[in-house]
């Protein structure tokens, strides 16, 4: 009976990936923001208040990994039935605070009309801006009043600054003509209940070998690259060496494997946040699984020699070659990599 590995399956997560709401913030997908009733104010030739109907839930488009959005402000204020991009450009001064502001270059020169108090206004528009200021609280999950779906949520409260967006334009070719609406709160939805994750898979080529990989553990490492606690996994390969892990790890880590009698082998950069591909091929002849080729290799092959499978002194992992008997083959492919230590670069 030839010696396996008994597949217990374990994945040990040893880092937090978000470890700050902003953080959090920047590794979702979607903002929304609701629009509240709030007053306009307008200055110049006229004078006078209004209200604009309060807006549902708006989400805004946010590449994941950063804190920057955008939206279509015709979704944002649907009042001013106004089509062009608002661009969200988010800047986090402490590990909870986060400014936004928000230009829309592409909506300056557009003319829009508002109905005030009965009567239309036609403004063609010399300048849109806006400003978020917020303090992003603990994490917790909130139902998004858009769909009722739970999302894993940082709830978002207004900080001391203004948040708004406002509409200057000329009314009748001279007159400037502000208005402004008051944006709050805003809303963070991430995904939805889960933290974001990576998915790496690939490939482990086992050298010198022409046993089965099944049910072979690969134990995989991830350290990331600006320091933190490494994770570790273990993933059981299939027959063709297959092997998959997912991480909550954001940023850029190393990825390492080793497997059982192999020297291990590492990409030194591995850039996380989209499913990714990385295969190996390991260098055979680490007996005692030290990650080096060295002389107490020879001395384990020894005391394994002339067995094969089945008998009382045999070694799977002194079987290099996986050919059921530890013979001079394996004994080659230890000296072929002799004094050669893991990691080794792929
Ligand atoms: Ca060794
Ligand atoms: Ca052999």
């Amino acid at each position: 009976m030839r010696m396996r590995f008994v597949g217990v399956s374990a994945v040990l997560l040893t880092s937090s990936a978000w470890s700050t709401p902003v953080d959090d913030m920047r590794n979702g997908v979607d903002c929304t923001f609701a629009l509240n009733e709030s007053p306009y104010v307008i200055s110049g030739s006229t004078t006078g208040s209004g209200t604009v109907p309060a807006s549902p839930w708006t989400s805004l488009a946010k590449p994941a990994g950063s804190l920057n959005a955008s939206v279509d402000i015709y979704a944002l204020v649907p009042d001013l039935n106004l089509h062009a991009t608002a661009f969200f450009t988010a800047s986090a001064s402490t590990s909870t605070t986060v400014k936004w502001t928000i230009t829309a270059p592409g909506a300056i020169g557009q003319t829009v009309t508002f109905n005030y108090q009965g009567t239309d206004i036609s403004v063609k528009i010399s300048a849109i801006t806006g400003e978020l200021n917020l303090i992003a609280g603990s994490v917790s999950p909130e139902v998004d009043p858009t769909n009722s779906t739970v999302y894993r949520n940082v709830s978002l409260a207004p900080d001391t600054g203004a948040n708004f967006l406002q509409v200057k334009g000329y009314l009748g070719g001279i007159v400037i003509f502000p208005v402004t609406f008051r944006i709050d709160p805003a809303r963070y939805v991430g995904l939805a209940g889960n933290a974001p994750t990576t998915t790496i898979s690939g490939k482990i080529n086992l050298s010198d070998f022409v046993g089965d990989s099944t049910g072979r553990i690969a134990t995989l490492t991830l350290t990331p690259s600006g320091g933190g606690s490494p994770e570790t996994h273990y993933s059981i390969l299939d027959a063709a060496g297959n092997y998959t892990l997912t991480t909550p790890l954001t940023g850029s880590v190393s990825l390492s494997a080793k497997v059982g009698h192999w020297l291990s082998g590492i990409y030194t950069v591995v850039q996380l946040g989209s499913s990714t591909t990385r295969d190996f091929t390991l260098e055979n002849g680490d007996v005692d699984a030290d990650d080096g080729v060295t002389v107490f290799d020879y001395l384990e092959l020894s005391n394994a020699f002339d067995t094969n499978t089945g008998d009382g002194g045999y070694s799977d992992s002194a079987d290099l070659d996986g050919d059921g008997s530890v013979t001079v083959f394996d004994y080659l492919i230890l000296n072929s990599k002799f004094d050669t230590f893991g990691p080794i670069e792929q």
